[in-house]
């Protein structure tokens, strides 16, 4: 699994053999691999960094394209680690980041430059500061609004409870995934709001945050749910709170 570094740092570089080696998951052929990661660095190489565009990515997408199946789609918003958590449990469930083409660049950072065909392994420009069409950005807009497009049936969402805003608008949830869920194939999100992750609110399923999301999906014809994460026995800390879950879950 990929952890949080620069390219540059999963490249070794200033060789990129490391990086073509443990780019992909041992399942993924090399000769498949290859092409995927090809495809990937010639889509921000060439290119002014804060000049990228999501049709940039397509070849990328295409290669990678995973379906996962109807009822399975685990969406998260401030939540990675537990959402993870829960995943790694429930086997059969999928973040976008359990998918190809989320899991092999997840956790890094990356660009281009205009004037050379290379990787930059020197600088990337300061995303928030400088620009907002930056290749990072941009490539997790468009797999994400991938993601969503291909989802089907209940999908599910890991949300922050510990947080005022459980639900953000303009996170990639809210301003991308829900946006692109078709409601001729989803017909209900089902939201899990998670207490006790870290942060002084305690934001349930009657919150005004979590009804302004009921609200976006209720237009859109799609069903809302919600499921707060109550924590039983003496079982405390998020770890716990959603390995409980998990099993009720499953139960
Ligand atoms: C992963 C990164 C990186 O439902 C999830 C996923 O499907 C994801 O693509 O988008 C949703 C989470 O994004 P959201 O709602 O903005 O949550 P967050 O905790 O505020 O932001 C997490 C960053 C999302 C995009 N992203 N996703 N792995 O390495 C990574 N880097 C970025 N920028």
């Amino acid at each position: 699994m990929a952890t949080s570094q620069s390219l540059s740092q999963a490249a070794g570089a200033p060789g990129r053999k490391r990086f073509f080696s443990t780019f992909c998951p041992p399942q993924v052929l090399d000769k498949d691999c290859q092409k995927i990661q090809e495809a990937f660095i010639k889509s921000f190489t060439s290119k002014d960094p804060c000049n990228v565009t999501e049709q940039d990515y397509q070849l990328f997408i295409e290669l990678t394209n995973e379906i996962v199946p109807c009822d399975k789609t685990v969406f998260w918003s401030k939540t990675k680690e537990l959402a993870h958590q829960y995943t790694e449990i429930q086997q059969e469930m999928f973040t976008l980041e359990n998918t190809l083409l989320g899991y092999i660049v997840d956790g890094l950072r990356w660009c281009g430059d205009a004037g050379s065909s290379e990787i930059n392994y020197k600088s990337c420009p300061d995303w928030r500061e400088e620009c907002f069409n930056n290749s990072v950005s941009v490539f997790w807009n468009a797999v994400s609004k991938r993601f969503a497009e291909d989802a089907c049936g209940v999908v599910h969402v890991v949300l922050n409870g510990s947080l005022i805003k459980a639900f953000d608008e303009k996170s990639t949830f809210g301003r991308v995934e829900i946006r692109n869920l078709h409601p001729q194939k989803v017909h209900t999100l089902q939201a899990w709001v998670m207490h006790s992750i870290g942060g002084i609110a305690s934001i349930s399923c009657s919150s005004s945050s979590i009804f302004n999301l009921k609200t976006i999906i209720n237009e859109r014809n799609i069903t809302f749910t919600c499921q707060d994460n109550y924590r039983r026995g003496t079982c405390m800390g998020a770890k716990c709170s959603m390995r409980t879950f998990a099993a009720n879950e499953g139960a």
